[in-house]
C-alpha cells in the first residue's frame, strides 16, 4: 500500500514540476500591449526572470497594433522594414526557446518610438549576471543561488523550484516535505 501511495505522489509531483517549470507572462500585465498610458515595458521585463520554455502573450486590438520580432539594431532604430517574424492576431502566444535577447515592438508607425517595445532577455550564463567572473567571497555579487548547491533542511523554505538545477534533489526535498506531513 505504502509503495502505491508513494508512486502516486511521485507521479503527481512530476506533473507539478512540468507545470511549474513553464511560466506564462502577459506583456504589460493588465494593460496589455498598447501605447495608451505610456507603459514601461522595459521596467515590466526587468521584474521578470524568464526561463527557456516560458511563454509571453501579447494581448491587443489587432486593428491598432501588431507584434514584430526584430534584431537588436532594428529594435534600437524602431526599424520595421524587415521583421524576423510578425504576429497580428491580437492574442499572440510566443514560447521562448533560446537564451539571449528577444526583441519585439509594434510595427505600426510611431508606436515603437512611443515606447511600445520590449526586450525579453534570458541571460546566457553566470557572467551575464555577475560582472566579475572570478570573485567567490564577495557578498555583493549576484543573489542567485548556484544551481549545484544542495539545499539543507534549514533552507528548504527558501527554495525556488525554478532555479533548482537538479530535478532529482528537488523531488527528494518535496518527497521529504510530503511524507513529513502525511
Ligand atoms: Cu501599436
Amino acid at each position: 500500500m505504502a509503495s502505491i501511495k508513494r508512486t502516486a505522489v511521485l507521479l503527481l509531483m512530476m506533473e507539478l514540476f512540468q507545470v511549474m517549470d513553464a511560466a506564462i507572462y502577459k506583456v504589460g500585465d493588465s494593460a496589455g500591449w498598447t501605447t495608451i498610458g505610456n507603459i514601461d515595458y522595459k521596467g515590466w521585463a526587468a521584474t521578470k526572470t524568464f526561463q527557456v520554455g516560458d511563454t509571453i502573450v501579447f494581448e491587443y486590438n489587432p486593428q491598432f497594433h501588431n507584434v514584430m520580432r526584430v534584431t537588436h539594431a532594428m529594435y534600437r532604430a524602431c526599424n520595421a522594414s524587415a521583421p524576423l517574424a510578425t504576429y497580428t492576431t491580437g492574442n499572440d502566444s510566443i514560447t521562448i526557446k533560446t537564451r539571449g535577447h528577444h526583441f519585439f515592438f509594434c510595427g505600426v508607425p510611431g508606436h515603437c518610438q512611443a515606447g511600445q517595445k520590449v526586450d525579453i532577455n534570458l541571460p546566457r550564463n553566470e557572467e551575464d549576471l555577475a560582472p566579475t567572473p572570478s570573485a567567490s567571497t564577495s557578498s555583493t555579487l549576484s543573489p542567485q543561488v548556484p544551481a549545484a548547491r544542495v539545499p539543507g533542511p534549514s533552507s528548504s523554505s527558501a527554495i525556488s523550484f525554478k532555479h533548482l538545477g537538479n530535478l532529482a534533489s528537488a523531488v527528494a526535498v518535496l518527497e521529504t516535505l510530503v511524507f513529513n506531513f502525511a
